[in-house]
Parts: C-alpha cells; sequence; structure tokens
C-alpha cells in the first residue's frame, strides 16, 4: 500500500515567460497522476494492469514547448473551452445580438479559439484530500476573450480518488450571459501510450442515439438511432471493428452521442477496456453527451512521452460535455450560462481491472 501523496515541481516556462508547474498526485491503490498548470491539463496517468503492472494511458509530452505549439499538441490532456468542440463560422446570437469568435480552424471556431482555455496559463492550489489528492485549477477568461461575452470565472478539481478514478469537477460563473461547454481532452491507450493503436480496444457506449454530421463535422441538427449504422456500442465492440466494412467510420470515429437522461444525475455513459492488460475504464458523468475520438489525425509526425511515436488511432478520446454547435441548435440542451447560476460538470474515469 502507498501513502496518498501530492507533490509540486516547476514543469517549464513558457514561450512568453510564464512559469508553468506540475503536480505529481499518488493514491494508496498505487495510480499516479501528473498535472500542468498549462491548459489544466493531465499529462500523466499511471494505472495497473490485471497483475499490478503499472502503464502511464493518456498520450502526452515530457517537456512544456511541445504542449504548447498547436501544430504538435491535438489538446493532449487538456481541459477544452470555453466552449469545447466545433461552433459553425464562430458566430451565434445570444439574446439578439451577434457574436464573432475567432477562427482558429476556418470556416469554424473549435475548442475555445485561437486562445483557448487549454493554451492559457491556470493558477493552482492543493484541493481537498478526503477522496485522494487533489489538485484545484482555476482561471479568469475576461469578458470578450476570443469574442465571447462576459467575464468568466472558472475552475477545474482534479482528483485522484481512493477508489482509482480520475474525477474531474467543473464549475463556472459569469457576470452576463454566455455560452460555457467545458470538455477533458485525454488520448486514452489502456496498453500505454504510445503502444500502438487503440483499434483492438473494446468500447461500449451506453445510448441509443448520435448526432449526424454535415461534411465540415457540424451537427445537422438531428438526433437519431444508432440501431443499423457502425455508429453503434450499445454492445461491447472492438472499436475498429466495422472501419473496413463501413466507408463512414473508415478513417475513425469523430461524432457525439445523446445520453438519454431527463437530468444531471452522476451516471455511466461509456466503458472502455483493453484485453491484453485487462484495463478496464469505464466513463460517468453529469453531462447530457458524451463525444468520442478516435485520434484520426494523429500521422506519426508527433513523438511524445520517452520518445514514441503517436501514429493514427493511437489515443482515444472519450469526452463527456454538452453537444457540439449547441449554441446554434435549438434542439440541443442549452449552453448559456447566466449571472446568478454556476455551471457545473463532473467527469469520473474509473479505472480497474479483470
Ligand atoms: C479534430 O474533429 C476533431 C476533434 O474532435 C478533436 O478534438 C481535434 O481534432 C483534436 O478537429
Amino acid at each position: 500500500m502507498n501513502l496518498p501523496s501530492l507533490e509540486k515541481d516547476r514543469f517549464g516556462v513558457t514561450a512568453d515567460g510564464v512559469a508553468v508547474d506540475r503536480y505529481t498526485l499518488r493514491n494508496a491503490g498505487g495510480m499516479m497522476m501528473r498535472l500542468i498548470t498549462y491548459g489544466a491539463a493531465v499529462t500523466e496517468l499511471w494505472v495497473p494492469d490485471r497483475h499490478g503492472q503499472m502503464a502511464d494511458v493518456v498520450l502526452g509530452f515530457d517537456e512544456l514547448k511541445p504542449y504548447e505549439d498547436p501544430a504538435s499538441n491535438p489538446y493532449f490532456g487538456a481541459t477544452v473551452g470555453r466552449v469545447a468542440f466545433r461552433i459553425t463560422h464562430g458566430r451565434f446570437t445570444l439574446d439578439g445580438r451577434a457574436y464573432q469568435l475567432t477562427l482558429n480552424t476556418p470556416p469554424h471556431h473549435l475548442h475555445g479559439g485561437v486562445r483557448g482555455l487549454s493554451r492559457c496559463v491556470w493558477q493552482a492550489e492543493p484541493g481537498p484530500a478526503t477522496q485522494g489528492p487533489s489538485v484545484r485549477f482555476s482561471l479568469l477568461s475576461p469578458d470578450g476573450d476570443q469574442g465571447y461575452p462576459g467575464e468568466l470565472k472558472v475552475a477545474v478539481l482534479y482528483t485522484l480518488t481512493h477508489e482509482n478514478e480520475l474525477r474531474i469537477d467543473y464549475t463556472a460563473t459569469t457576470d452576463r450571459p454566455t455560452p460555457v461547454n467545458l470538455a477533458h481532452h485525454s488520448y486514452f491507450n489502456l496498453a500505454g501510450a504510445g503502444s500502438g493503436d487503440v483499434l483492438g480496444h473494446v468500447l461500449q457506449i451506453e445510448t441509443g442515439s448520435y448526432t449526424p454530421l454535415d461534411e465540415k463535422k457540424i451537427p445537422t441538427g438531428q438526433i437519431a438511432s444508432v440501431g443499423g449504422t457502425p455508429y453503434d456500442f450499445r454492445q461491447p465492440t472492438p472499436i475498429g471493428a466495422r472501419m473496413k466494412s463501413h466507408a463512414e467510420v473508415a478513417d475513425g470515429y469523430d461524432l457525439s452521442y445523446p445520453l438519454d437522461r431527463a437530468d444531471s444525475t452522476l451516471r455511466r455513459a461509456a466503458t472502455l477496456s483493453e484485453p491484453n492488460s485487462g484495463r478496464i475504464m469505464e466513463v460517468w458523468t453529469t453531462q447530457p453527451a458524451i463525444v468520442l475520438y478516435t485520434g484520426n489525425y494523429l500521422d506519426g509526425s508527433i513523438r511524445g512521452k520517452g520518445g514514441k511515436v503517436y501514429g493514427k488511432h493511437a489515443g482515444v478520446c472519450l469526452e463527456t460535455a454538452h453537444l457540439p454547435d449547441s449554441v446554434n441548435q435549438p434542439n440541443f440542451p442549452s449552453i448559456i450560462l447566466r449571472p446568478g447560476q454556476t455551471y457545473r460538470h463532473t467527469c469520473i474515469y474509473r479505472f480497474s481491472a479483470h
């Protein structure tokens, strides 16, 4: 048995001279997690297999520099927002006023824009230790940041729980009505980061719905049944099982799944397992949706921790949140936060082995 612990050290200094700190959290179950203040990001997550053998199951880098370069860092482990996923043309209307956001992926806005929350240095302090070692990250996003209205105060509490969970609790408040949709963007590989692709990982997503996309990956606004489609993960299914037989998923998966739920009770949304190691990751959330992205744009050009090459499908993202482009989709649950309200979102990645 290990004693739970929390340590802090300097991870680096950004190109514009801002210090970035790193926190190392250990729990009694032997798991270890590392977090950095740049992007309030997870850089390492060490999880036991069925024999107790540890592996780091998230993609990332050993040093700060590649995290700062959008060309080399596809949001590894980051807190993405103010609004995760795409907003069509970076435009929306709120209370009769039109807004234009920065376009980091023209013609659209993605993951908070040119300098989204994932590209900021957050404040950090140790959090409560009752459920396990924790770190509380906080950031003030000023009115007009990336074109968003309102001053947004955001906090993200990461806890490595005694039950071998990576628990993430988000809160946010605003002084003016504004859209908010935060997500966690770790790329998981339960066989170990850099060990190959995740197409043999077995995935179950507990919903019968998905949101069809247009050719620019913008939701059409429909909510369709997964029945009879290669998007159906209601039964445990290897991620790559249908990628050769169905052209629409030949390149992998990159879409969102509304979770059939009437309220924000914490419930399981997905389960990912890796047969050789026996590692299992359950995903629990209070949010109405989960996004599945299988690292389709990784191409072997990125060298991550330990000099390992990250090829296509080297990791899988399971991002709990509201649906993409909700600010423009009247039939999706609203993501508008108003003064006096508190945005709340819990996401738990629960690890075990069999
Ligand atoms: C691509 O469409 C995908 C997103 O889902 C992902 O978050 C990003 O790459 C890293 O834009």
